[in-house]
């Protein structure tokens, strides 16, 4: 799935802005609503009835066609419908998607005509299944309305997350290309067209200039300039077809490897430290907003940061190139997250389900992950900056049924993308003796509580139990770990003396009672703190106003946690 970009062949247009916007089972003609794309619908409004609602919600204006772009193939991309899009040019139904955080594209061409203008329509739908990923389920209240719940810890934001385009292609076009790099320069490449054709390849630097040429599949570049950690260097790999068309996709040279229990990138052992992230932010909700962006990555840089995990779901596109030319480290997620009952029991006292069951996730679950599996790997393969996928986030792996639920969708990532190494985050109640999966992946990611969920408020027992249980998965597994979530709920502005939970004290002498335990044990290969920054959830007791764990408040002020981590990153860099 190429990024549209725009080329000597190719051209584009955001349709970013005010569309006009209703909710309900079709566009009502009559709305006065206008909606900021891109952006959640759910704050926008103050009608409790729109941002409760659950089902379809209608986006729509009118395009012109430039006039320049007959004969060409005439496309709207969708960078993200939270969590089902249906696209209409004027009354005729396009394209459909299921599936939140990924693009896709819908061909208007025999429905436009350039010079004109046409009615876009987009419906957006935010229902959740048991056979959807993330999964859900809905019930209907006594009122008669229709109520989402899930298993996740972040709010169901919908809507046109992120930008939508009208773009062109030439009929004649590159559809996919595929870049393999060595630390020698070589190059390995391979490119898919929309009819048999020759494909010429040369490869740019920086400045442009060509440093080499293509030929069956591969090229070499002298004294390749490395992406590191750190330092993004960016090549562009220019594939035309004489007379047609010409496509540039930016890739660095750069290799991930897994030996023993280091994470290798360029050879080099690296150790992550970061965060959990998540998108959202005030009034936007999981909308894009580059303002953010840059100021999220100041904040990293800032704290001395090299990574993040794009918990819980693939993150705009805008993220990934931007930590590819800044040499920030990701660890990219798919939106697998709550494959878990037993988390919704421990918390409703319900008796528990099977969590991998023909009746709750079963095949079709399993269908629908491995779909999200392949629109991830195919949108973000040839991002220097994701070093390893995560294929889920806290599933049931202790349970029955895990181990024929994942060994598939492992297999599966593996063929899609033999060269990076897959891991998945452990919760709590799996443990070294009874998680059923672990053997499959490369990497041990734990989410841990201790101190928190477990021994709250009591760090001296927390830190025993915290250094037990780590030490026993590198015992049974022998692989490199890391801990993927730790992290304490903190109200800013709330400070004591005492070993008191929800303080901002509380907060750092948690995690540095991690940074004790972790710099005790060999083996381990980074530390991602739950989380970056506070971020909204649905309404629990467990909750206010939204989860508070944000190393960052959801307006992006430092708790005192934060100098915590920025003495101790900033001293470590990407080595322990
Ligand atoms: C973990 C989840 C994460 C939650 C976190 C928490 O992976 O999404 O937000 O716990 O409870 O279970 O704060």
């Amino acid at each position: 799935m190429l990024k549209p970009r725009p080329t000597a062949t190719r051209e584009q247009i955001r349709l970013d802005g005010l569309w006009r916007f209703s909710v309900g089972d079709a566009f009502d003609t009559g709305t006065v609503l206008e909606a900021a794309v891109p952006a959640s619908y759910n704050d926008l409004f103050t009608d409790p009835a729109i941002r409760d609602h659950v089902g379809w919600a209608w986006y729509r204006r009118t395009v012109r066609v430039p006039r320049g772009w007959a004969g060409e193939r005439i496309l709207v991309r969708v960078e993200a419908a939270t969590h089902h899009g249906r696209v209409y040019a004027g009354d005729t139904l396009v394209a459909e998607h299921v599936g939140g955080y990924t693009p896709f594209d819908a061909d208007i061409t025999d429905l436009v005509t350039a010079g004109e203008s046409f009615v876009l329509t987009i419906g957006v739908n935010n229902e959740l299944t048991e056979t959807t990923i993330p999964p859900g389920t809905i019930t209907v209240d006594q009122a008669g309305r229709k109520r989402q719940q899930y298993q996740h810890d972040f709010y169901n934001y919908a809507g046109l997350h992120r930008s939508v385009w009208l773009h062109s292609v030439p009929q004649l076009h590159i559809t996919d290309v595929d870049v393999l790099t060595a630390l020698d320069g070589t190059i390995n490449y391979s490119t898919l067209t929309s009819a048999p054709v020759n494909v010429d390849v040369r490869i740019l630097d920086q400045d442009g200039a060509v440093v080499a040429t293509g030929a069956d599949g591969i090229a070499k570049i002298d004294d390749p300039i490395l992406w590191q950690p750190g330092a993004g260097y960016l090549y562009t790999l220019e594939a035309s077809i004489d007379g047609h068309d010409v496509y540039g996709q930016p890739f660095g040279v750069r290799t991930v490897e897994v030996r023993g229990t280091d994470f290798l990138i360029n050879g080099e052992p690296f150790y992550f430290t970061g965060f959990g992230k998540h998108e959202d932010t005030p009034v936007r909700g999981k909308g894009h907003d580059d303002a953010y962006l840059v100021h999220d990555f100041q904040l990293l840089d800032w704290v001395g940061a090299n990574s993040f995990r794009t918990s819980h779901y693939p993150y705009a596109e805008e993220v990934l190139d931007f930590a590819d030319r800044h040499g920030i480290v990701v660890i990219d997620e798919t939106a697998a997250v709550g494959l878990n009952l037993a988390i919704v029991s421990g918390l409703t006292g319900a008796p528990p389900r099977p969590t991998f069951s023909p009746e709750t996730f079963g095949d079709d679950t399993r269908a629908a992950h491995a779909q999200a599996i392949t629109e991830l790997i195919a949108r973000d393969k040839n991002h220097p900056s994701v070093v390893m996928w995560s294929l889920t986030n806290e599933p049931a792996s202790n349970e029955d049924g895990a181990r024929e639920y994942f060994e598939p969708l492992v297999k599966l990532a593996r063929t899609l993308d033999p060269t990076r190494p897959l891991t998945y985050s452990a919760v709590m109640f799996a443990t070294a003796a009874n998680d059923r999966i672990a053997d499959l992946f490369d990497v041990l990611s734990i989410n841990r509580y201790y101190g928190w969920y477990v021994a709250t408020g009591d760090l001296a027992t927390a830190e025993q139990y915290l250094e037990g249980d780590l030490r026993g998965w590198l015992q049974r597994f022998g692989k490199p770990i890391m801990m993927s979530e730790y992290g304490a709920d903190t109200q800013a502005g709330l400070h004591s003396v005492w070993d008191t939970p929800w303080t901002e004290e509380y907060q750092a002498a948690f995690l540095a009672m991690h940074h004790r335990v972790f710099d005790r044990i060999d083996g381990f290969v980074g530390e991602h703190v739950w989380n970056f920054a506070d971020f909204q959830t649905s309404h629990g007791i467990h909750r206010v106003d939204g989860n508070k764990k944000g190393v960052f408040t959801r307006d992006r002020r430092p708790k005192a946690a934060a100098q915590e981590l920025r003495r101790r990153w900033r001293s470590l860099g990407n080595r322990k």
